[in-house]
């Protein structure tokens, strides 16, 4: 039986004595309602093991508020009873607790209050949590054969998730050959997931891969909570970002293409599946649209991209005749905007923050014996720049086509800055962007003497502080240098 708070009968569920089928009971509230307000009250007919696992994954997936096993004693009459409900957050680490007791009626408790009780044990416990500054999320890292050594890219999401404005307060790591096809982790560990969710009192899962949408819509119905993966979460930055038109635009057609696929339709787990954290950005306002507008959007913001893409072509055509382009590229935060402000006394916004700068900006560089020459900032790369995440790049892409010259910049302060020269390079490549380049190193301020020699000395590179007052004139020299001499 489903037995609700007051004491009434909600359903009585006729199994057998392997399998018992609940009936769909829909989905918890939201709000101060940690539990479903139901419990489970069964017979079972074995005596060995009262509650079994199909048991426990009801009451934490399902949030009963107990479960309770009585077998079948002497004379057909009720027997040894088990009575299991779940823990708030605490050092052992359990995720639910059971008792045994001989007989049914020998359970002491009096459920409104102890319900209420545990309830507001809960949301002690979680509100300890919640004093962070971002809003609070579980990060979940599948750690699979082949993949990205999750010492580098933990940290890098941390970043991200920082940037995006979001706390991780607790991190899950799962070992797994591959992703699992279904549920991105194994089930067992969705089950952990959801379950430390409601203890935590956790509403957003960040997951350190890209999800398919039927795993993502798999994950978000079985945790409750909304998930977000890699993609999404940096096409969220992208969103809060955005400042120009055409960068809004962009990114927002990065968004509804993403997104498209992960549209089930289904009423409640819709809003869940759009928009970026807390639905912000440009894909708020989209929140309920259905696949058929959100076509008809992509197709119109795809022609005003066109538009937008073509008078960009225009002003670079009448730019270059008699322009010299040198663009700044490099791996997201590595101090290109500040390099770009260094270089040309300008004011472009730099922050400690990923992806800070969104749409290329020029400026002009004054060198000594050349005229005529263009700096230009542009968006930073990642790891693994996800496929769909290229449309955002537009902008960068067709000013990069143009460039005559890459000054690519590394923070080489960096542990395992080598992996990061290499993702960009990959990028490049993958992009057909094979210009000349000059390996800057930046922020050598954080460094040894000694480091920053022998690392510019193996990567023949110049280093840098872009913070200082004044450009380096080797990185000068070198620029006219390379100039020259592709020009005759
Ligand atoms: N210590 C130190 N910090 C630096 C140096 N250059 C830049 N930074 C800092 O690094 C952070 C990132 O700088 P940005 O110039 O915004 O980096 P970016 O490459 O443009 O980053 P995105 O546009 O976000 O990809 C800022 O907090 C800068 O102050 C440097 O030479 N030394
Ligand atoms: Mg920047």
């Amino acid at each position: 039986m489903l037995v609700s708070r007051n004491g009434k009968v909600n359903s009585v569920i006729v199994g057998d004595a392997e399998r018992l089928f609940l009936p769909d009971i829909g989905r918890v509230r939201g709000g101060s309602k940690r539990f479903r307000g139901l419990r489970l009250i069964r017979t079972v007919l074995r005596t060995d093991k009262i509650l079994d696992d199909d048991d426990f994954a009801d009451l934490s997936k399902l949030r009963l508020d107990m479960v309770v096993g009585i077998t079948v004693g002497l004379g057909g009459y009720p027997g040894t009873t088990d009575f299991a409900h779940l823990l708030p957050q605490n050092p052992t680490g359990k995720l639910w607790e059971v008792t045994t007791v001989p007989h049914p009626n020998q359970i002491e408790l009096r459920f409104d209050l102890f319900i209420a009780e545990l309830e507001s044990e809960f949301s002690r416990k979680a509100e300890v949590v919640q004093e962070v500054d971002g809003h609070p999320a579980m990060l979940v890292y599948v750690a699979t054969d082949g993949g990205r050594d999750p010492d580098a890219g933990i940290p890098e999401l941390e970043e991200l998730c920082r940037t995006a404005g979001v706390t991780v307060v607790e991190t899950v790591i799962q070992k797994l050959s591959r992703m699992h096809p279904k549920f991105g982790v194994g089930p067992g560990k969705l089950e952990e997931l959801a379950l430390t969710a409601v203890q935590r009192d956790i509403d957003l899962i960040i997951f350190g891969q890209d999800l398919t949408p039927s795993q993502l819509r798999q994950i978000t119905e079985q945790t409750d909570c909304k998930v977000i993966d890699r993609t999404q979460l940096i096409l969220d930055i992208f969103a809060q970002h955005a400042s120009s038109k055409d960068g809004r635009l962009q990114v927002e057609l990065a968004q509804l293409k993403y997104n498209l696929p992960r549209l089930s339709g289904r009423g409640t787990s819709m809003s869940r599946l759009m928009g970026g954290i807390g639905g912000r950005g440009p894909g708020e306002t989209k929140l309920e649209i259905d696949r058929r507008r959100a076509r008809d959007r992509i197709n119109g913001l795809e022609k005003d991209l066109e538009k937008l893409s073509s008078q960009r072509l225009l002003q670079r055509k009448r730019r270059i005749k008699n322009t010299t382009t040198v663009s700044i590229v490099g791996y997201t935060n590595a101090g290109k905007s500040t390099l770009l402000n260094q270089m040309t006394k300008s004011d472009v916004l730099s922050e400690d923050q990923l992806f800070a700068t969104l749409t290329p900006t020029s400026r002009q560089l004054y060198l000594p014996s050349l005229r005529g020459v263009v700096l230009t900032d542009t968006v930073g790369f990642i790891h693994d720049l996800p496929k769909d995440l290229v449309v955002a790049f537009k902008a960068t892409l067709e000013e990069l086509e143009t460039s005559d010259l890459f000054l690519h910049v590394v923070d080489v302060s960096t542990d395992r800055f080598e992996e990061r020269i290499d993702a960009v390079n990959r990028i490049l490549h993958e992009l057909n962007l094979n210009q000349k380049q000059i390996l800057v190193f930046n922020k050598i301020d954080r460094l040894e003497q000694e480091d920053i020699k022998s690392r510019a000395k193996l990567w023949g590179a110049v280093p840098v502080c872009a913070v200082e007052g004044k450009t380096s004139p080797i990185l000068i020299q070198k620029i006219e240098k390379n100039l020259l001499s592709s020009s005759t």
